[in-house]
């Protein structure tokens, strides 16, 4: 019985790294005076480490490993990140950053069908409160029984805490819910939770890339409700 769905954000519920968290970086390092600029190329690589103080820290490591040797350096990141977080969270209130198509019909049909919802990502707490303000309303971030964010797990994605996070909180076995996601650590990361993963493939990943995915669609645009709960007691 399908009695939960638990949704990524980056890339599941809208499409945020480049309009959302790239600019963002950017306008931090800028306003730190660091000569350091992501640009799409070069991000689609950084998107491989989820988590901004994470992907900073990588970032230094290939390119800036001077950086590290500051004796201040883990803080100089965290600092950075609070800057590129709030940066962020203008670009989305200036709605920079919208639902990607289905989103909004999926997450209605959920509730009319008593569905409880929940959301697992790496990105910080502030960032889903601003999105889902942003695009679904002051009330939506209440419509979530449990918000999974963030640094309440030490292992971000791939790793599957942050779903085993929310799991327990929502308190139902992996198996009566439907994880969506869009991206190989999202995938793998709720794999791992034991939950069946609807993906909508980001940046040029196809269902190949899914193997065991419950469905690969790429939208969630004609995502119907019987259609999935249908698919969901087959799969499991
Ligand atoms: C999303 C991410 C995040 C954001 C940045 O991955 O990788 O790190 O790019 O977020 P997923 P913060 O969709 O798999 O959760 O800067 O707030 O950490
Ligand atoms: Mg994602």
């Amino acid at each position: 019985e399908l009695r939960a769905l638990i949704f990524d954000v980056d890339g599941t519920l809208a499409d945020t790294e480049d309009q959302g968290h790239r600019p963002a970086f950017n306008d931090a390092f800028a306003d730190a005076g660091l000569a350091w600029h992501w640009d799409p190329e070069l991000y689609r690589d950084l998107l491989a480490v989820t988590g901004g103080k994470e992907r900073i820290q990588h970032f230094c490591e290939r390119f800036d490993p001077d950086f590290l040797h500051r004796p201040d350096a883990d803080e100089a990141i965290a600092r950075l990140h609070r800057a590129k977080t709030a940066h962020y969270g203008r670009r989305v209130a200036d709605g920079h950053v919208e639902l990607l198509p289905g989103v909004r019909e999926l997450i209605a049909e959920a509730r009319a069908a008593d569905l409880r919802l929940a959301i697992a990502t790496t990105t910080s707490p502030e960032n889903v409160t601003s999105l889902l303000t942003a695009t679904l309303g002051a009330n939506s971030p209440s419509w979530f029984d449990v918000i999974g964010a963030g640094d309440i797990v030490a292992a971000k994605k791939p790793a599957p805490d942050i779903y085993l996070w929310v799991l327990q909180r929502l308190d139902v076995p992996a198996g009566t819910c439907v994880a969506f996601e869009d991206s190989l650590p999202g995938y793998a990361a709720a794999r791992a939770a034991g939950l069946p993963v609807v993906v909508t493939p980001s940046g040029g990943l196809t269902a190949a890339d899914f193997p065991e995915a419950l469905a690969v669609w790429p939208t969630l645009a004609a995502t119907d409700l019987r259609e999935l709960t249908a698919l969901h007691a087959t799969g499991t």
